[in-house]
């Protein structure tokens, strides 16, 4: 099952501005007309409650967006470009990988959402945006903006409200295909279920999912078995029934065994709350030893059960040990009954990650000068260099339409207090000029 993915994204350029006269019979001298780009492509993510798992990302992990288109003379402008949409299941909890390689939390797809991942660049400005009192002749234009590159960790936790923890062949898939619709392989020997499995349980008005995670041995959590690999699809349900073999040799042993593994895989999980139950209820020998096996577990699973519980009805519910067959259908209907009532007290785990507002980095940032050597001053400004790179520098006339738009931009003042000398070197992305 392929419940992670690292996606690079690539949202789409904006187009460029465009540099243009009005050129007519009785107006040969009008004015400039060149259109603005569009927009590029934003990148966005948006859920899809018909996939369940990330397999159509795996081989597409590299998704560039539109670009926008350039602007044109008379004033067209480009337009913009269509976003692309990335679907993904829901239960995917998105992160964005920074550069330093912590991830930061973006977003959860627990519920039907679309989230912008990755933002267009903005179209660029053409010259009709360049006149000014005194500039009527304005030979700039802008390059449309790089979109915005993000690196995403897409992992998937599949929703389901009660999950069902057990050793293999404890009859997981059996009781879950008696429950709900779900139709998983059951077999007498150990790890038939190799991938989660949902199904929905029925009940008076209402309905809840129910999950089989993969059974869990010693180890698990140190990836024995089939590791821990799927744990993290058990981690959003709002309470487990964790399933006793009946034929187990030893009932105790194995409850205890489950409730290490997940509190090593994460403590919170061992911190919700169980309902018990032992299956196989219809072979005579288990049924034959019922009594015992209730007495081995009471106070074990009580003790347990009152550091996590503190609500009578829930306590109540819980400290009950279930014995069930889900041949016979022995005990299945109560035992579905206090699922339900356990869900109406243990609210839906909301996992409190904060959205990260710095995710977007502020479009433009306050122009930076440099002196990278005596003489050589380098300016950033994206918004400089967006102009530099459309014009021809050679030509003086775009050269001091540049410098005073470096005036407006306050960069020239910058370079002053920079200490810059008349016949110094200003460069620009790769342009460069000569202060006068
Ligand atoms: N007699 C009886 N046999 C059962 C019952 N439940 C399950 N079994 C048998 O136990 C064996 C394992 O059942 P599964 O439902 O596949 O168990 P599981 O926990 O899903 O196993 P894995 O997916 O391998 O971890 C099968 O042979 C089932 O027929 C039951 O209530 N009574
Ligand atoms: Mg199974």
């Amino acid at each position: 099952m392929i419940d992670t993915v690292r996606l690079n994204l690539f949202a789409g350029r904006g187009g460029n501005g465009c540099v243009s006269f009005l050129h007519e019979k009785f107006n040969p001298k009008g004015g400039p007309n060149g259109g603005d780009g569009g927009h590029g492509g934003d990148i966005v993510i948006q859920s899809d409650d018909s996939l369940n798992t990330l397999l159509h990302l795996k081989f597409n992990s590299t998704i560039y967006g539109t670009n926008g288109h350039h602007g044109k003379g008379k004033e067209q402008r480009g337009s913009n470009a269509k976003e692309t949409i990335i679907t993904a299941p829901l239960g995917t909890v998105i992160w964005k990988i920074n550069s330093d390689g912590v991830k930061t939390f973006v977003a959860d797809l627990d519920q039907d959402k679309r989230v912008l991942v990755a933002k267009g660049g903005l179209g660029g400005w053409g010259n009709k945006r360049f006149v000014s009192s005194t500039n009527q002749e304005p030979l700039l234009a802008q390059t449309g903006e790089k979109g915005e590159e993000t690196i995403l960790f897409l992992e998937l936790k599949l929703l389901a409200d009660v999950g069902l923890l057990a050793k293999p062949n404890a009859g997981k898939s059996t009781f879950i295909s008696r429950c709900t619709k779900a139709k998983p392989k059951i077999a007498d020997y150990q790890f038939t279920t190799l991938e989660p499995v949902l199904g929905v349980v029925e009940y008076g008005e209402g309905s809840f999912v129910m999950m089989e995670v993969p059974g869990l041995i010693e180890g698990a959590n140190e990836g024995v078995g089939l590791g821990f690999q799927f744990l993290r699809h058990a981690e959003r349900a709002r309470f487990y029934v964790h399933l006793i073999d009946g034929l187990s040799e030893n009932h105790l042993d194995d409850w205890k065994m489950i409730n290490n593994e997940i509190k090593q895989f994460d403590e919170s999980m061992s911190l919700k709350p169980q309902i018990v139950a032992v299956t196989k209820m219809d072979v005579t020998e288990v049924n034959e030893y019922k009594e015992m096996i209730f007495e081995v577990l009471e106070e074990e699973i009580k003790l347990h059960n009152n550091q996590i519980l503190n609500d009578d009805v829930g306590r109540e519910i819980v400290n009950k040990i279930h014995f069930i067959s889900s041949v016979s259908g022995e005990g299945l209907n109560e035992l579905i009954g206090d699922c339900n009532r356990l869900l109406d007290i243990i609210p839906k785990d909301l996992e409190h990650h904060e959205f990260d507002e710095s995710y977007f980095p502020p479009v433009e940032n306050i122009p930076l000068i440099t002196e990278q050597e005596d003489g050589v001053f380098v300016v950033n400004s994206r918004r400089l260099e967006r102009l530099t790179l459309m014009s021809d520098m050679e030509d003086h006339r775009v050269a001091i339409q540049i410098w005073s738009e470096m005036m407006k931009l306050g960069i020239a003042k910058h370079l002053e207090e920079s200490g810059i000398q008349p016949g110094d070197v200003i460069k620009i992305g790769d342009a460069e000029m000569e202060w006068i």
